[in-house]
């Protein structure tokens, strides 16, 4: 490598450390805020497709049939079609438009919950833009980082993206209705969970049929009932490549 390029290369290097200590600084006091108002916050991050807003959907219908009450953050690069779909069953459901950015950051997050009374709210779920990389480096103040993977994306996608699948805490299989229709391996997509992240909770689901859909919200629930009000003693699941 030359000198110009080198010298350019630590400049990206040294810019892209600055984004992160600045989005970790402002994650730290959303997670105060979260903590001090005894909300839970799920992190939701899978490629694009993956069925995240549809099981989204079908979540905030259990979880308001068990009395919780959810509130809604998603992302995309382009459009509000995705709040437009969950704010017919949650009606706290927030679009961010990250126009063309490929990841959700803490500060969006914050202004994503500009006006809304946190008192109100037991469990904040975010989705996330559709990509399996650049959101599991940002931290956005949550409890649980979830990642998706449909059985249409391949067995072997945990080992391609280990970075997300080793640092989320429950991972969720979806579209478990169409496994034998792309000759899915399942077993050995989920042998590749377990030697990525062994210590991961892994559920099926399928929001066609409802299968996984209770036992995914009842686990949301768990972890909310497991949150004191007042902040102390929170175990933080999620985490950096670092943390
Ligand atoms: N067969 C099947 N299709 C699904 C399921 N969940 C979502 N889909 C379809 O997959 C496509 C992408 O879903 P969407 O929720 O928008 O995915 P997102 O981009 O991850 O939010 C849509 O056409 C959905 O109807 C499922 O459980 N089974
Ligand atoms: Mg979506």
């Amino acid at each position: 490598m030359n000198a110009v390029a080198a010298s350019s290369t630590e400049t990206v290097v040294e810019l892209g450390k600055r984004v992160l200590d600045y989005n970790d600084r402002a994650a730290a006091a959303l997670r105060e805020r979260f903590s001090a108002a005894g909300v839970r916050v799920a992190n939701l991050i899978s490629s694009p497709g993956t069925g995240k807003t549809e099981l989204v959907v079908k979540v905030c219908e259990e979880l308001a049939r068990s009395g919780v009450k959810t509130a809604v953050l998603v992302g995309d690069c382009a459009t509000d079609n995705d709040a437009r779909r969950i704010a017919q069953v949650c009606s706290m459901t927030r679009q961010i438009v990250t126009e063309g950015l490929c990841h959700l950051e803490a500060s969006m997050i914050d202004d994503g919950l500009d006006g809304w009374d946190l008192g109100d709210v037991d469990l904040l779920l975010i989705e996330n833009v559709g990509n399996l990389v650049c959101p599991s480096d940002f931290d956005l103040g949550e409890d649980l980082k979830v990642a998706l993977l449909s059985v249409t994306e391949g067995e072997d996608k945990p080992l391609k993206y280990p970075h997300l699948f080793s640092t989320a805490a429950l991972i969720v299989v979806t579209k478990m209705d169409l496994v034998e229709a792309c000759g899915m391996d399942i077993e050995t997509m989920e042998e590749n969970i377990v030697a990525i992240n062994p210590g991961a909770e892994v559920i099926e689901t399928s929001a066609r049929t409802g299968i996984g859909v209770e036992r995914l919200a009842s686990v949301l629930c768990n972890a909310i009932t497991a949150k004191p009000r007042d902040g102390e003693g929170i175990t933080i699941v999620s985490g950096r490549r670092d943390s």
